[in-house]
């Protein structure tokens, strides 16, 4: 081969990769944002989207595919290069083994672009050739959503209202170690490296109690899951009372909470949830009405928190760069499985009130909204007898298979809310307690080449994406 071929075939691959960068570039990409406070099932549900997206048996109520012009579907890499990939095969291994796992809890952040080819809808739907469309979905600690109630917020703000949750009867028994090492503070004194530290450990302790008894709301999210933070002097400080007289400590730990805002909080917001073009909410709901409804006002005031970040007007460089974009989003109860299936419109409608203020906003932003009750994997079967209607799985905690009735949910949503709002005050509260009962289910034994089991898995993602596909 002579020089010059060989230099014309180099400029011809050249060409040919730049064409084909250019190309990428061009492919409509869709990012879904899967939003959710730690153990919503964020990694669970990314896992069993992509492998139904993979292989597509069960996916019928997803409409391209139901069609037959779901050509197919690749994991492919995804550009941005600087973050890890979502272990996607590690999670589904774990999850259809013989011996199958949850998994662990996320502690760094992860994506995956999932590329799709689809025909075209429509007469002349033959001359286009197929489309494509990228499908790229980020997967972080759940901790780390709270962060988003910071972004606007000031020291002494943030400050009085931590202070104040800390005050809730269902907070305060795990606070208290806390609020006597913040007692035992003499603001008059130098600034001490060793008791900011004290300080921080013992507010991490009530975080931690908190996450431990099943509430919802811990920011700063680093606290508990500080992921390549870990150790950092940056996150030592906590919230403070007001500040009277010289108070070298407070003085530091609001710029340290600055810092906080500005270097970890705002970053992760812009690089991973600026761009979002949909949204899907996931909603622990059924282990909190099972842990009652402290825990169900808790879920929802920190969910608000993090959602209220939407809110147009609020903050003009957050509002300018997430408000204009997202334009679906699906709020989505999950784990829906521990329900028969006749409990399942209770349950969205329980949904739908808790979060109907974030509802309103993102509806007023133009964003069209749905609810939905859904469990991304499926790890139980339906029993009707002797008129129970029980949900059969196997128990994590003994690896037995049991039939469970975990009660009935109200018709109507209002005396959850109500008693959620009230639980505010008090603890407990009676309404739920002891009528309402979740149990913790393994995931599913599933033969060899089944699939993911999981409910309407394949209407949360025609809602999502589906108008993308035509
Ligand atoms: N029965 C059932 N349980 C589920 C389902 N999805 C999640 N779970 C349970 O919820 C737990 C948490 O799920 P993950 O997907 O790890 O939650 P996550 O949102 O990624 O949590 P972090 O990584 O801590 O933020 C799992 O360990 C399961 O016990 C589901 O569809 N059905
Ligand atoms: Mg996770």
């Amino acid at each position: 081969m002579r020089l010059t071929d060989i230099a014309d075939d180099l400029i011809r691959l050249a060409e040919e990769a730049r064409d084909g960068a250019a190309e990428m570039l061009f492919e409509p990409t869709v990012r879904l944002g899967v939003t959710g406070l730690s153990r919503a099932g964020k990694t669970v549900f990314i896992t069993s989207l992509v492998a139904n997206l993979l292989a597509r048996g069960r996916m019928t109520q997803f409409r391209a595919e139901a069609e037959g012009r779901l050509l197919s579907a690749i994991v492919a890499p995804h550009p941005d290069r600087g973050t890890p990939r979502f272990a996607y095969e590690d999670h589904l291994a774990a999850l259809s083994g013989a011996e199958p796992r949850w998994p662990e809890s996320t502690r760094r952040i992860s994506q995956i672009r999932v590329s799709l080819r689809y025909r075209r809808e429509g007469l002349f739907a033959g001359l286009q050739g197929p489309g494509a469309l990228h499908l790229d979905i980020v997967d972080y600690p759940g901790e780390w959503l709270l962060d988003l109630g910071l972004l606007d917020a000031g020291f002494e703000d943030w400050s009085a209202k931590a202070l104040a949750a800390a005050d809730l009867p269902a907070r305060a028994p795990h606070a208290a170690p806390w609020r006597a090492a913040l007692a035992a503070r003499d603001g008059a004194e130098p600034f001490d490296e060793a008791e900011a530290q004290r300080l921080a450990a013992a507010f991490t302790g009530y975080l931690r109690a908190c996450r431990e008894a099943g509430l919802s709301g811990f920011a700063p999210g680093r606290f508990l899951m500080p992921g390549d933070m870990e150790g950092s002097p940056a996150l030592a400080f906590c919230p403070l009372p007001p500040r009277s007289g010289r108070d070298a400590l407070h003085a530091e730990f609001a710029r340290r909470f600055d810092a906080y805002r500005r270097h970890v909080a705002k970053p992760f917001f812009r690089d991973h949830f600026a761009r979002l073009d949909r949204q899907i909410v996931l909603v622990d709901l059924m282990t909190a009405l099972s842990d009652g409804p402290a825990a169900v006002a808790d879920l929802a005031g920190a969910m608000t928190e993090a959602l209220s970040a939407f809110r147009p007007g609020r903050n003009s460089w957050l509002a300018s760069i997430l408000g204009a974009r997202i334009d679906r989003i699906l709020f989505a109860a999950t784990k829906a499985d521990h329900l028969h299936h006749s409990e399942h419109d209770r349950l969205m409608a329980i949904l739908s009130a808790l979060f109907s203020d974030s509802v309103a906003r993102a509806a007023f932003r133009g964003a069209e909204t749905r609810a939905m009750a859904i469990a991304a994997l499926r790890a139980t079967v339906e029993q009707e007898a002797e008129g129970m209607r029980a949900v059969r799985g196997r128990l994590l905690s003994t690896g037995k298979e049991a039939a469970l009735d975990p009660g009935e949910l109200p018709r109507d949503p209002a005396p959850v809310l109500a008693a959620a709002r009230a639980s505010s005050g008090e603890a407990g509260g009676g309404w739920l307690d002891g009528e309402f009962r979740a149990m913790a289910f393994a995931p599913p034994r599933l033969t060899a080449g089944e699939g993911l089991p999981h409910i309407r898995l394949d209407r949360a993602l025609d809602f999502l994406i589906g108008d993308k596909l035509t």
